[in-house]
Parts: structure tokens; C-alpha cells; sequence
């Protein structure tokens, strides 16, 4: 069985990501891997991290919208890319990327879900930017929503911890701000982290060279985690039909 990956809010760190993915030793035929969004701004290189995206996505990957990647919909930062060419290939890229998705167990999401509203019935705005209600209310029965966009320091954790609280599993570790991305292996509940280099450019530059893609020279760390996502996943597992 291969494993499961997530990561979420790269934020121009797409070179930062390919080496995660290259330490973890992913294998985009046997494994799964879910990018909950956020590629763009903040960061170094936000189209070359969309082209990396869009080949992961070719491979088999699953990539979702961010809220950075709506405020592309409407207007690409014209620093971000070389042509207008470039940004309407890059909308219809976005365009095409789901706000949600699901595999067993899990709900895959940017920012959260609204309490008490069918996912059919969420609005984009409430998959890309939410953070409460969603933070404190109740776990969803046999759930487990994996989500970015909120970091993880934010709830008062060390910036380079996961936050896990009733069915939910927050992985944002704040490379937006200066702090760390991480890729997380569900199945044997393992994080490979590496920090930023130096605090975030607002600005991005144009993608081709690659050179400031968030090359990173800080070291790779790899960590076990324990989730504690048994106790939801079984029933789930008992279930028909899952
Ligand atoms: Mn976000």
C-alpha cells in the first residue's frame, strides 16, 4: 500500500516542497499526495511553485484552492509572472483545482468547514478562509479534516508542531511567516519539516530561473508524529461502503 501525503501553504517555497518530497522518498504511482493550497505570494517564487504544482498534479497529485490562489482569479500580482499570457494560464490552472477532497477517512480542505453546513452547501469563502467557528467546534463523526491556512503558532504551539484537536488535523506550519513547511505521511504519522530561509518577500518574482525558488539551505528534519486520529478512523473503518 503506498502512503498518504499532505501539505498545505507553500507559499512560494516550491523548491522547499521538492526537496520534502525528494527526503521523503515520494512515489507519485504507489503513493497519495494532497496540496491543501496556498502555492502563491508571501514567498519567493509563486509561479515556479504553481509550475511545480501543475507537474505534481500531471503525476497524480491532488491539488486544492487557497484563499491566495482566489486572489489570483481575480488579479495576478503583475510582479508574479513574466506576461499576461503566463497569469491567464495560471487562472485557468487555478480555475480547475477542487476547494475540497476526500480519501477514506479524510477531508482535505484549505481553511476548514463551517459547523452544521453540508459541505454542498459551503461557500468557497467558508473552505479557504475560515478559522473559527471551525477551530472549536465538534469533530465530524468518523472524520478527520486535514487543513492549512491558520499556522500552527497561531494556537499558541511552537511553530514547527502540527495542531490536532477533535477530527482535525492542522499542518500549516508557517512558512508564510518565516517559520517552516512541512510534509506529513498520514498512514505511519510522520512530518519532514525544513525552515525558511530568512523572513518572507511580499513581493514573489517572476518564475524561469529558479534560482530564488525558496532553494533553502537550512537542513531537512524528519520526525514521527503520533496522530491521534485512531479513535475517529475505526469507526469509519466498520462502516459499509467506505
Ligand atoms: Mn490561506
Amino acid at each position: 500500500m503506498g502512503r498518504l501525503f499532505a501539505v498545505s501553504d507553500i507559499h512560494g517555497y516550491g523548491r522547499l516542497l521538492e526537496r520534502l518530497l525528494d527526503r521523503a522518498d515520494y512515489r507519485p504511482r504507489q503513493d497519495r499526495l494532497y496540496l491543501l493550497g496556498d502555492y502563491v505570494n508571501k514567498g519567493p517564487d509563486s509561479a515556479g511553485t504553481l509550475d511545480i504544482v501543475e507537474r505534481l498534479c500531471a503525476a497524480g497529485a491532488v491539488a486544492l484552492q487557497g484563499n491566495n490562489e482566489r486572489k489570483w482569479l481575480h488579479q495576478v500580482p503583475g510582479a508574479a509572472v513574466a506576461d499576461e499570457a503566463a497569469a491567464a494560464r495560471y487562472r485557468r490552472f487555478i480555475a480547475g483545482l477542487p476547494l475540497w477532497a476526500e480519501y477514506g477517512p479524510y477531508l482535505f480542505v484549505h481553511a476548514g468547514l463551517r459547523p452544521g453546513v453540508p459541505l454542498s452547501a459551503q461557500t468557497p469563502e467558508d473552505l479557504t478562509e475560515i478559522r473559527e467557528p471551525f477551530h472549536g467546534s465538534p469533530g465530524l463523526h468518523g472524520r478527520i479534516v486535514v487543513f492549512g491556512h491558520t499556522s500552527t503558532f497561531r494556537f499558541g504551539l511552537p511553530p514547527d508542531a502540527l495542531w490536532q484537536s477533535d477530527g482535525k488535523l492542522g499542518i500549516d506550519t508557517g512558512a508564510g511567516h518565516g517559520h517552516y513547511l512541512s510534509l506529513v505521511e498520514l498512514n505511519e504519522g510522520r512530518q519532514w519539516l525544513v525552515p525558511v530561509a530568512g523572513p518572507a518577500d511580499e513581493a514573489g518574482t517572476a518564475g524561469g530561473g529558479g534560482s530564488a525558488c525558496g532553494a533553502g539551505t537550512g537542513p531537512v528534519a524528519v520526525r514521527r508524529i503520533r496522530l491521534r486520529l485512531q479513535d475517529v478512523i475505526r469507526p469509519v473503518q466498520r462502516s459499509p461502503g467506505q
